[in-house]
């Protein structure tokens, strides 16, 4: 059943590409030029990738794998079974994924709202471009993209972060860190604070205000964010984690190539304690 909300908003328009042509819904789903666009890339590169495996040594799901080229190969394209099926994927990926993005920013302009949700996705596709398209183009070569596997792309994150020695020590890495630990522990704040004043008995009507969430943290810290407030910095949290990890892996190689332990001798050499 379509709630009255969504029948009053399923209108025409507001699409950035293909006019009229792909504006309907198909059950539930919008789908638009971009929604086209996504299917077409989603289950090409995912025949792509069952392809790769097929032509594999195994069908162990933690074991699949399907590599980049050779250093060797720079950054021209590679023969499909050694890279340039990884080439065409990760094409298909990012081209799902910008679709993705752009059917969202449509949708957006139906209801007349921001442009918040298509924003913050676009900063999760930043940080994975940077990861197989940026850093390897500004590296010099395809071949230093993750691979598409489970167990592999851990092992590619285990042995990039050893190659600068200790990554723990990358400024921008802390930073991207600390701020998906702070995005958790914001939502936990809220999420919790929400529950405690908005989850009444079975039958019973929310009777508790914003007032009282406000004042359960002026009680406690003297000081409450507010409810809006909140949800701001959430968004601002959770954007700077993707937005300080892309840049705490391109500057690996194209900035700094020794350990990141030995960039900290800037700190070191600091006239006050020299
Ligand atoms: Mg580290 C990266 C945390 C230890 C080496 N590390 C990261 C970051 C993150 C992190 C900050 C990965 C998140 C990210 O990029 O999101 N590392 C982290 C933590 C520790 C840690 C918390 C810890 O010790 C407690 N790291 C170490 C140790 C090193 C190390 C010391 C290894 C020995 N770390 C590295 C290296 C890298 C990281 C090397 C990176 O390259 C990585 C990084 O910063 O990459 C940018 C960004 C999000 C994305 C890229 C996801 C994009 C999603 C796309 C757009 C959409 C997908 C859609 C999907 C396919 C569809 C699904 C459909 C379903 C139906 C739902
Ligand atoms: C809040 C508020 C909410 C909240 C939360 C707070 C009524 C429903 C969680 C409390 C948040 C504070 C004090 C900020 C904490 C800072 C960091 C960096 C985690 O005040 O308003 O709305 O959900």
């Amino acid at each position: 059943a379509m709630l009255s909300f969504e029948r009053k908003y399923r209108i025409r328009g507001g699409t950035l590409l293909g006019g009229d042509l792909f504006d309907f819904w198909i059950g539930p789903f919008y789908v638009g030029f971009f929604g086209v666009t996504t299917i077409f890339f989603s289950v090409l590169g995912t025949a792509l990738i069952l392809y790769g495996a097929a032509i594999g040594p195994t069908w162990n799901i933690w074991q699949i794998n399907i590599a980049p080229p050779d250093l060797k190969y720079g950054l021209a394209l590679a023969p499909l079974r050694e890279g340039g099926l990884w080439q065409i994927i990760t094409f298909c990926a990012i081209g799902a994924f910008c679709s993705w993005a752009l059917r969202e920013v449509e949708i957006c302009r139906k209801l007349g709202i921001g442009y918040h949700v298509p924003v913050a996705f676009g900063v999760a596709i930043f940080a994975y471009v940077t990861l197989v398209v940026f850093r390897p183009l500004l590296m010099g070569a395809w071949g230093y993209g993750f691979p598409y596997g489970i167990l592999s792309h851990l092992d590619w994150v285990s042995n990039t972060g050893y190659q600068y020695l200790h990554f723990h020590y990358n400024p921008a890495h802390m930073l991207a860190v600390s701020f998906f630990f702070t995005t958790t522990f914001a939502l936990a704040l809220h999420g919790s604070l929400i529950l405690s004043s908005t989850n009444p008995p079975k039958d019973d009507d929310v009777v508790k205000t914003p007032e009282h969430e406000d004042t359960f943290f002026r009680d406690t810290i003297g000081y409450s964010i507010g409810t809006l407030g909140i949800h701001r910095l959430g968004l601002f949290l959770a954007l700077s984690a993707g937005f300080w990890s892309a840049v705490c892996i391109v500057i690996s190689g194209p900035f700094w190539t020794r350990g990141w332990p030995e960039w900290w001798g800037w700190w070191l050499n600091l006239p006050v304690w020299r």
